[in-house]
């Protein structure tokens, strides 16, 4: 029989794609249609997404794929935590926070004064990173906006809406918005209600499958798709969704890293862990597809890279990365390294200087050249990688033997083989789009065409390019390495 054709809509924090996935028996092929950059507004409000343009980019892209395929059904994922805030009239109330906006770091810690950073791990499970949605809405408490707001949408769900009318909180997203219980596995009122919003404005929970609805007359119009094709709620936070298309057999223990703007490091696990250690360590218990709990931790990945040159680029320095690379190949191993998860790398800015500045805070020389910035920008994501899934490990009581380096960064040849080296296992690296066939596979699953989450990993397996990094050479200077910045 011939494959089917799914649409899959992918933001991400840097750029969007429009894919067409088609699924048969033993293929998967996907056809990008459309590509588009994500590009934040600094407003004096603070740093904003422009949603409509990623709207409008998204419905050009359905557009592309209607002309090139019978679309049987659209999934839509994007990055976590934010979120647009619906009025009365289901109108968006102005344009959604970035999460990189620094604006709610005072408010952390008057959260923790209503619940409890204790209590709010034990129910949620939820890493701490200063921007998860509970703390942006303790930043509008006694807003204007949030007093005229009835319904908070994540970005997905915000996209599904507009599509389709219907209103949904797909369940791998919100478990990044700190107001989720994670053994419940629905939202916590008792957290919500602790930090005094309405729990009206949380819509009911949709499982990674369910049909949302389908399309409005204006998304017709726009895409020129039949009235009767559906969107389904896919695992619309695109880490999840990532997840369910690592290529990982059922034997062997496996840990995986997500690796685009950030990268996310862990396992897959049946049931969190919510130890004081688990919480010590700042470990995450998000949800996957089927139930299962994404445990990871964030790693602030490539963004240190995509700062460094869009840094340079505005220093008149424009030098394509496979230069920077081929120039990182030849710098000196390991001589300067930063701990890529210190705060000061959160924000956007100038990333060379900050870089400088831990080294020279920290007793190490700055690196000279791009080169040695970019290696040490490598080497430090490696160590970071390293400890995380080391950590993972040790916590959920788990052997790991293979890493499945899955995303845009698993085409940087360099990091995949530093990552080996640095962990000392064997790096499968690919799909670079798992995210997009993570989206499709849900889609392609609610369909009847794959059955479980084995066969979807093995048909990725069996259909997309991978490549295989084993570690070389010595590991001892890894472990003084990483004794040196605290990664250890
Ligand atoms: C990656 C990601 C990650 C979140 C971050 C906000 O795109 O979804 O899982 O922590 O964005």
């Amino acid at each position: 029989s011939r494959p089917t054709a799914f649409a899959a809509v992918d933001l991400g924090a840097t750029s969007g794609r429009v894919i067409v996935g088609r699924v048969g028996r033993d293929s998967l092929d996907l056809d990008e249609v459309h590509r588009f950059d994500n590009t934040p507004v600094q407003l004096p409000t603070g740093l904003h997404w422009d949603i409509l343009r990623l709207y409008q980019a998204s419905l050009e892209g359905l557009r592309r794929a209607e002309r090139k395929a019978d679309i049987a059904s659209i999934g839509i994922d994007s990055w976590a935590v934010d979120y647009g805030l619906l009025d009365a009239s289901g109108a968006l109330l102005g344009n959604p926070f970035h999460y990189r906006d620094p604006r709610t770091g005072p408010f952390v810690a008057k959260v923790w004064a209503q619940v409890g950073a204790a209590e709010l791990y034990r129910i949620t499970g939820l890493q701490h990173l200063p921007f998860n949605t509970v703390f942006q809405l303790a930043a509008e408490a006694g807003s204007a906006r949030l007093a005229a707001a009835r319904s908070l949408l994540m970005i997905p769900d915000l996209l599904t809406y507009w599509l389709t009318g219907a209103r949904g909180a797909e369940a791998t997203n919100a478990s990044t918005t700190g107001l989720f219980d994670a053994t419940a596995r629905a939202w916590s009122a008792e957290l919500i209600e602790g930090i005094g919003l309405d729990p009206r404005l949380l819509p009911a929970i949709r499982l990674p499958g369910e049909r949302a609805g389908t399309l409005l007359p204006s998304a017709r119009a726009a895409t020129g798709l039949p009235a009767t094709t559906p969107v389904v709620a896919v695992a619309s936070h695109d880490t999840a969704s990532a997840v369910a298309a690592v290529p990982a057999a059922d034997g062997p223990s496996f840990a995986y890293i997500s690796c685009g703007t950030w990268s996310l490091v862990g396992l897959e696990l049946d049931a969190p862990v919510l130890s004081e250690d688990s919480r010590a360590a700042n470990f995450t218990n998000e949800l996957g597809i089927d139930g299962t709990v994404r445990y990871l931790r964030n790693v602030m990945g490539l963004w240190l890279l995509s700062e460094t040159q869009r840094t340079w680029r505005v220093q008149g320095r424009d030098i394509p990365l496979r230069d920077l690379l081929a120039r990182a190949a030849q710098a000196e191993p390991l001589a300067a390294l930063v701990n890529p998860d210190a705060p000061e790398f959160l924000a956007p800015g100038d990333m060379p200087a900050r870089i400088a500045a831990f080294c020279a805070r920290t007793g190490q020389t700055p690196p000279g050249t791009p080169g040695a910035v970019v290696r040490c920008i490598l080497e430090s994501l490696a160590l970071a990688h390293r400890q995380t899934v080391r950590q993972a490990a040790e916590l959920a009581g788990r052997d790991v033997e293979v890493i499945h380096l899955v995303g845009g960064g698993s085409r940087n040849e360099l990091l995949c083989q530093l990552t080996a080296d640095a962990t000392g296992l064997p790096v499968v690296a690919g799909p670079t789009e798992a995210t997009a066939l993570g989206n499709i596979l849900v889609q392609a699953r609610a369909r009847g065409l794959v059955d479980d989450r084995a066969s979807m990993r093995r048909l990725v397996a069996a259909t997309q390019q991978l490549r295989t990094y084993r570690p070389a050479g010595d590991q001892r200077p890894w472990t003084a390495a990483a004794a040196r910045v605290g990664l250890g």
